[in-house]
């Protein structure tokens, strides 16, 4: 899970452990971003609350290092899904770039063709910036599709639109809001409607 500070990655892992673990998948998660020390608590509380195993690092150590134990973890434990949250500190960060490529290529020395999926987290309020971030994320570490949180506020996150466009990347996952049953999967109907207001009553 890529994606800028705050735009909803670590509620995005709890909100997919949930929905896999209720259906039945046993789920791994791994605090990569161990920039801040705050972001391994919040997802700490995510595998407390699911009651799903989670493999952290200390604060500052190398994330490449947490996603190689996370990756040894999840085959040993036979796991069938291994969520991997990252740093996000500002997306035109060299550094950051270069620590995704490690992640994704440690994690490919442990399990074959991992990272399977990598999905950028854009937040609903975000305008054009949205873009220049998908594409940035996109030229590090090739995406294989977005999730876009926050899409409960009053944003109509049209960002989605544009990334859909310019980079050809399927919307999976839409956040409704903080609560575990909050991600739901991407309904382009509803979103179009929403896009329009169609539902909005207006005076
Ligand atoms: N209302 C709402 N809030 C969200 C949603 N997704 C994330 N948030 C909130 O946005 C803030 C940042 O989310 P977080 O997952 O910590 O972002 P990260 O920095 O990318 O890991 C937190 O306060 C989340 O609870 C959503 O779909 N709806
Ligand atoms: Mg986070």
């Amino acid at each position: 899970m890529v994606g800028v500070n705050g735009s909803g990655k670590t509620t995005s892992i709890g909100r997919l452990a949930y929905r896999w673990i209720r259906s039945g998948k046993k789920v791994i998660l791994a605090a990569a971003d161990t920039y801040r020390a705050a972001a391994t608590e919040q997802l700490e509380l995510w595998g407390e609350r699911l009651g799903t195993e989670l493999i952290k690092g200390l604060p500052g150590s190398d994330p490449g290092a947490v996603v190689y134990n996370a990756c040894e973890a999840a085959v040993a434990r036979n796991a069938d899904a291994l969520l991997i949250d990252t740093s996000g500190r500002m997306h035109t960060h060299h550094n950051l770039m270069s620590e995704l490529q490690k992640i994704c290529r440690v994690a490919g020395k442990v399990i074959d063709e991992a990272p399977h999926k990598v999905l950028l987290v854009l937040d609903a309020t975000t305008g054009q910036n949205g873009i220049s971030q998908a594409k940035a994320f996109n030229e590090a570490i090739q995406l294989d599709g977005v999730i876009i949180a926050k899409l409960d506020g009053s944003a109509r996150g049209g960002v989605g639109f544009a990334v859909v466009s310019e980079l050809d990347l399927p919307i999976l996952y839409v956040g409704l809001g903080e609560n575990p049953q909050d991600l739901v999967p991407f309904n382009p109907e509803s979103y179009i409607d929403g896009l329009l207001a169609v539902n909005s009553v207006e005076p």
